[in-house]
């Protein structure tokens, strides 16, 4: 056996062996290439509140941009934990205290997307009872339309825009 056909030999197997041990669907192809999709997506985005501001709910979008990053999506739990020590981290001294992220229902009442992509809100964490659109005591109050997070038990809750509170931009960190 000359040196050639030791080389297409060897090749041969390599092709075979590779056929075999090769990665049969998305989750093996992720499990083998971790680094095509972060397990952690704090590695890849991070949350911040901008120190003792607040704003109505449009501010918080536009002050976001500002400082080149958006109003805060929550997409899992991951995030929702993440975002849950970034509030920890935070002093508060008036409570209930309630941070603006970007869900909302401004284009049609009840069907709540994320302020930038338009992406509808699949995940979420409302609290018992809401969104319920309150309209305020008297009934003729402009509809909440736009979502805070609690301080305390992180859930969500519909308040009118208007409403001055705390916000959280995200960004996404360059790979
Ligand atoms: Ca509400």
């Amino acid at each position: 056996m000359n040196l050639l056909t030791t080389c297409i030999l060897i090749a041969g197997i390599a092709i075979v062996h590779s056929d075999l041990d090769a990665p049969k669907t998305v989750e093996d192809v992720l499990q083998r290439n971790q680094c095509i999709c972060p397990c952690k997506p704090f590695e890849e985005k991070e949350y911040i509140i901008p120190i003792s501001r607040t704003s109505d709910w449009f501010g918080a979008v536009a002050f976001c941009h500002s400082i080149d990053m958006e109003l805060a999506e929550v997409l899992n739990d991951d995030e929702a934990r993440a975002l849950g020590e970034v509030i920890a981290e935070e002093e508060s001294d008036s409570e209930p205290e309630f941070y603006w992220i970007a869900a909302n229902d401004l284009g049609v009442q009840g069907t709540y997307r994320w302020a930038l992509t338009g992406r509808s809100v699949s995940y979420s964490k409302w609290a018992a009872g809401e969104p319920n659109n309150a309209r305020g005591a008297d009934g003729q109050q402009p509809a909440e339309r736009c979502v805070a997070v609690g301080l305390e038990k992180l859930e969500w809750n519909d308040f009118q825009c208007t409403q001055q509170k705390r916000f959280i931009c995200q960004q996404f960190r360059d790979q």
